[in-house]
C-alpha cells in the first residue's frame, strides 16, 4: 500500500495507524500547494479532491477520507482493539468519536489554513474549537483515552488534529486532561516514528 501524505497534515493519522498495526506501506509525499507528488505526478490525477490522505493499493484502486482509511486498516489486521469488533457497541462509540473529530474539530481548523476565509472566520472558529475542546477535556477527566481505558484510532485522530493548535497559536494549556492526553499519545513510539519519518 502507498500512503500519500503531507507532513503534519491529517494524513498523519492513517500513517500512525499503519505503524501501530505493523502493516507494510510506502510513504509518498505530496506538495499540496503545487499539487505534485514527490515522484512528479499530478496529484489531481490521483485524487480529484486534491486532498491527503490517499491510500493506494497494489491493484491501483484508492481509498480517501482519513477516518475511513483508519477503519479500513484496522479491519485488515488482527488488532481489533484499535477500533473494537464489528457489531459491538464499543465500535460505534469509537466511530462516533471519529465522526465528531472529522466533522466538528478537523474542519474547524480550515480558516487557519486557507487564506480565503479571512480574519473574522478565525475568531469565530477559535471560539468553536475552544468550546469543543472544553467538552473533550471533560470527557478525558478520569480516563486515559476517549472511550475509556482502550487506546483507539479516535485517540490517534484527535492527537493529530490537536497538534495544529500550536501551529495556529490556539492556547489549550488550561485543558489539563487534554494536555495529559496529548503527552500520553505523543510518547508512543509509533507516533514519534511517524512524526520523524514525515520530517525527514
Ligand atoms: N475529508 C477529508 C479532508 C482531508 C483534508 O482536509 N486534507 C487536507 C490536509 S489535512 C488537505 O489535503 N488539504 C488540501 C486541500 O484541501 O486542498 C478527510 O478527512 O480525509
Amino acid at each position: 500500500m502507498k500512503l500519500f501524505y503531507s507532513p503534519n497534515a491529517c494524513s498523519l493519522a492513517p500513517h500512525i495507524v499503519l505503524r501501530e498495526l505493523g502493516l507494510p506501506f510506502e510513504l509518498i509525499k505530496v506538495d499540496l500547494q503545487q499539487h505534485l507528488t514527490e515522484l512528479g505526478e499530478d496529484f489531481y490525477q490521483l485524487n480529484q479532491k486534491g486532498q491527503v490522505p490517499l491510500l493506494q493499493f497494489e491493484n491501483g484502486s484508492f481509498l480517501t477520507e482519513g477516518a475511513v482509511i483508519c477503519q479500513f486498516l484496522v479491519d485488515q489486521s488482527s488488532r481489533q482493539d484499535l477500533l473494537a469488533e464489528i457489531n459491538t457497541f464499543e465500535r460505534y462509540q469509537v466511530l462516533a468519536w471519529m465522526n465528531f473529530i472529522a466533522a466538528e474539530i478537523h474542519k474547524a481548523y480550515s480558516p487557519f489554513f486557507h487564506e480565503s476565509y479571512g480574519e473574522e472566520s478565525k475568531t469565530v472558529f477559535s471560539t468553536v474549537l475552544n468550546k469543543h475542546y472544553a467538552w473533550v477535556d471533560q470527557q478525558l477527566d478520569g480516563q486515559n483515552y476517549l472511550t475509556g481505558s482502550n487506546f483507539t484510532i479516535a485517540d490517534i485522530y484527535l492527537f493529530v488534529v490537536t497538534r495544529w493548535a500550536d501551529f495556529i497559536g490556539l492556547e489549550l494549556g488550561y485543558f489539563i486532561h487534554l494536555t495529559g492526553f496529548m503527552q500520553r499519545i505523543g510518547n508512543r513510539q509509533t507516533v514519534q516514528d511517524a512524526i520523524a519519518a514525515e520530517a525527514s
